[in-house]
């Protein structure tokens, strides 16, 4: 069964795990550094301009935010690593996103999203231990490619990227651009399947 993105609603944001409900559908779900792009690919993937808030305030304190796409919920998650935030949000976040994946719960996919323009950064690494140690699928989105000067140039930056995150082992990577939609139709096939593989 394809998702029906264009019935994705908005329903609910939590300040605390504690607040999250079970779950009772295959959740797919976004990390990453703050400002990477999280609000901006999920709007694009749902083919919707604004019904996750793009910030131009990184940063912001931030609540674990649920959409409903049918047959499975879609879950924004706080970014981290802003270097100016304080020490208290920070644990804030810590709380927040170990909250969410210590949970049992049904978790299909979490995208991993890099901006393709920097490098690995030692939060990403951890992320991605994290997930690792929890045996939580997840894949790894380059975004910004659109940033990028040339295709070619978007291929060497993967590799040195890929590189970098030699921990992760085979993680699918795949690079992306919410403003001219590289990569989404790719991103979009990898959800489902990740949805139908946590339904069967
Ligand atoms: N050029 C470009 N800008 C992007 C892209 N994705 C997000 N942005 C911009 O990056 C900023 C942060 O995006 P947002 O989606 O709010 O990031 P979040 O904090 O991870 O949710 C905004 O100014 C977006 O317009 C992209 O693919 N290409
Ligand atoms: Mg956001």
């Amino acid at each position: 069964m394809a998702i029906n993105y264009q019935k994705v609603a908005f329903t609910a944001s939590y300040g605390l795990p504690s607040q999250v409900p079970a779950s009772t559908l295959p959740e797919v779900s976004f990390v990453g550094r703050s400002n990477v792009g999280k609000s901006s690919i999920m709007n694009k993937i749902f083919n919707r301009k604004r019904l996750v808030k793009v910030s131009n305030t990184p940063g912001r304190t931030q609540n674990i935010n649920f959409f409903n796409a049918g047959i499975a919920d879609f879950v924004d998650l706080p970014g981290y690593g802003y270097a100016k935030v304080a020490k208290k949000d920070k644990d804030r976040w810590r709380t927040l996103i170990e909250g969410y994946f210590n949970q049992d719960r049904r978790f299909a996919l979490c995208c991993v999203l890099i901006d393709i323009r920097h490098d690995v950064s030692e939060l990403d690494k951890q992320m991605i231990s994290f997930l690792l140690a929890r045996e939580i699928p997840f894949m790894i989105v380059f975004t910004k490619a659109d940033k990028m000067s040339s295709k070619s140039a978007v291929r060497r930056q993967m590799a040195k990227l890929v590189k970098q995150l030699s921990a992760s082992g085979d993680a699918v990577v795949v690079a992306t651009s919410s403003l001219d939609g590289t990569g989404i139709d790719d991103v979009r096939t990898l959800i489902e399947d990740a949805i139908a593989q946590a339904r069967a």
